[in-house]
């Protein structure tokens, strides 16, 4: 008989380690964790189980599917968008073949269970691609049709895995003689900058507000890498994993489409650093505009249309800017 799981890949980064903590509350179906780096004690201790290796290693894949019958995915794994331009190789390898590698293994477990497995991909505001700052700030907020034409390996690489969901879903063995789907339900959520007050992000573009934001806390000086007028949206990691349950717990008849945008609150640089030195008096916190970065926050949207995510499974965040710091941010940095 083997253990029923939902399995979490990237368990180790910064979304994996809070979606465990409230999988693993809620207690309905064991945890899989599948990292690269081996999870901390205490969080290692929430899961059934602890893999750690490469998402590619077809010999660790086939040991887990034998002890494990994966019912739902989330999957985490992918490196981020500045990182995978100083090594695109190995991001399409890990973002493209990893996300293959699972939905593959997704319709296998399907198929041998006789059921639906839930798939759940964080995409990302990377796959839009605004030509300049003049339509980006026109633009507003951007419908998730808009400007699908990414400038980043990462971008490319999210909006590539979001059709082969779709794909897997709907397409997958359609010359098959008796052509049946393939039971892999995906549903993926494009996000913006997010910002946890526990942990912080790596290789990112959108890394500047964490950044700024923990630097600060600690008492260490903070040099921005964009200007004080780059905008893009951001939300507090308590309303992306909220996100994530959610979507993942939609009925699929909810769902008009595959993938949604979630939103929660869009700041300019300068913004927030305000709201940090208002927090933090003493931070010093001053730019050094990075301009090659700087053109990838400024193809990625302002603010986002996310009505279909409200409208088919009631997305609906808990934190504006005022309360994720006030309320989520403030309380848990300064008690840490
Ligand atoms: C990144 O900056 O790469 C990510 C993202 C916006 O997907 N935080």
């Amino acid at each position: 008989m083997r253990t029923p799981v939902v399995l979490v890949t990237g368990a180790n980064g910064e979304i994996g380690q809070a979606l465990i903590e409230r999988l693993s509350d809620a207690g309905d179906i064991g945890v899989l964790a599948f990292d690269l780096n081996p999870l901390p004690d205490a969080l290692a201790a929430r899961c059934v189980a602890t893999i750690t290796g490469d998402i590619l290693d077809e010999r660790l894949l086939q040991r887990m599917v034998s002890e494990y019958a994966v019912q739902q995915v989330f999957h985490l794994a992918a490196l981020l968008s500045t990182r995978a331009e100083y090594t695109p190789d190995a991001a399409h390898r890990v973002n493209v073949g990893g996300t293959l590698r699972l939905l593959a293994l997704a319709a296998e477990q399907a198929r041998r269970d006789a059921h639906a497995v839930r798939f759940i991909f964080p995409s990302s505001i990377a796959i839009y691609g605004l030509p300049d700052v003049a339509t980006k700030a026109a633009a507003g907020r951007v419908a998730e049709g808009d400007y699908n034409a990414p400038t980043t390996m990462y971008g490319c690489n999210k909006l590539y895995c979001e059709h082969l969901g779709r794909y897997y879903m709907r397409h997958f063995g359609q010359l098959n003689a008796r052509f049946e789907p393939s039971g892999v339900d995906f549903r993926a959520l494009r996000f913006p900058g997010l910002i946890s007050a526990v942990t912080v992000p790596s290789g990112g573009t959108s890394d500047f507000v964490p950044e700024m934001l923990h630097a600060a806390a600690a008492g260490s000086p903070y040099a921005c890498f964009v200007p004080e007028e780059a905008r893009l949206p951001f939300m507090a990691m308590p309303d992306a994993v909220d996100a994530l349950l959610g979507l993942a717990a939609a009925p699929r008849e909810a769902l008009s489409q595959h993938v949604y945008n979630v939103g929660s609150f869009s700041e300019s640089a300068a913004s927030f650093r305000e709201r940090v030195l208002r927090a933090f008096p003493d931070a010093e916190v001053t730019y050094a505009v990075d301009r090659a970065r700087t053109g990838i926050v400024d193809t990625w949207p302002a603010d986002v249309d996310d009505s279909p995510a409200r409208r088919d499974w009631g997305w609906d965040p808990r934190y504006g800017v005022e309360s994720a710091f006030s309320d989520y941010l403030l309380p848990q940095l300064r008690t840490a």
